[in-house]
């Protein structure tokens, strides 16, 4: 059975009457928006005669997402973090603002209040054994190239399993978390442990929602950045590891080409040896 009934009069004044565009108060945009979204959801109902038993399961899905703090883990499956992404580059685009390193996704996983230090951190507790030991060395440099000191350079990623710190419990707090202040070159340098990639948890109604769509949930191997200094705009970004199956396959849809980075392996013993010692834990 098929019936159409969305663009009858009573259906349209209706949705106005549920949007609370038939009377005054409460918030004009908000309005406007849940108007235009509720006539996109009827009019999806109408076309593909959704029935209530896809509506009620629909809405069951959507309790155990929000049960599960997992809305801001399906977002970026669902593009929408990568879609904002281009709206700004989009914006810079229009107002001029061109060069340095590209914008990429946030996701759900930062926390604030890393611990902070000046030039240089250990980022790993020492306990993730499976883990090699990963060095981050870079320079904040302006649109112009000029060196910027005492930038913020806040860093986190993910250990060998592929987890979060606060995530995954296992982990002590603010492991593989941490601010950097740039030196008086600019520089920043970090010892820490190669990350493995993400995968949404198994079972999980992101991974439901991502199998319905005959998609998987994994993210290559990946470090997150924060970038930011007075007089400057907020950079957010992340590098992804060369070599990484996932690395042009990511769910979230962060990668770019430019910021897949080529590791280097430091085979040299006494090189490693060198760094080694200059790296206490912090
Ligand atoms: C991640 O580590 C991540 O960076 C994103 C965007 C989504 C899920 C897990
Ligand atoms: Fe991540």
């Amino acid at each position: 059975m098929s019936v159409k009934i969305f663009d009858t009069p009573e259906v349209q004044d209706f949705l106005k009457t549920v949007a609370g565009l038939d009377q005054a108060g409460g918030n004009e945009r908000a309005k406007q928006i849940m108007h235009r979204l509720l006539s996109d959801l009827y009019r999806l109902i109408d076309d593909f005669d959704v029935t209530p038993e896809e509506f009620w399961s629909s809405v069951s899905l959507l309790n155990a997402l929000g049960a599960g703090t997992q809305f801001g883990l399906l977002a970026p499956g669902l593009g929408f973090d990568h879609y904002l992404d281009m709206r700004l580059d989009a914006e810079d685009e229009q107002r001029g603002l061109t060069g340095g390193t590209p914008r990429t996704i946030e996701g759900p996983l930062y926390v604030a209040g890393a611990p902070e230090a000046e030039g240089f951190a250990r980022m790993d507790d020492g306990t993730d054994t499976d883990a090699e030991v990963m060095w981050l060395t870079g320079q904040v440099r302006d649109v112009d190239g000029q060196p910027v000191a005492g930038a913020k350079v806040e860093i986190w990623h993910a250990d060998s399993k592929g987890g979060y710190s606060f995530f995954d419990p296992s982990q002590s707090e603010y492991n593989l978390r941490r601010t950097i202040l740039t030196d008086s070159e600019g520089r920043y340098r970090a010892r820490s442990i190669i990350p493995s990639g993400y995968g949404v948890p198994e079972g999980s109604p992101t991974e439901q929602v991502l199998s319905a769509l005959g998609r998987h949930g994994q993210r290559p191997a990946h470090i997150h950045y924060f970038i930011s200094a007075p007089g400057h705009k907020h950079l957010t970004t992340q590098i992804n590891l060369a070599g990484d199956p996932y690395t042009f396959d990511d769910f979230a849809f962060a990668t770019r080409e430019e910021l897949v980075i080529e590791g280097k392996r430091i085979e040299d013993a006494a090189e490693a040896d060198k760094r080694g010692l200059e790296a206490p834990f912090t």
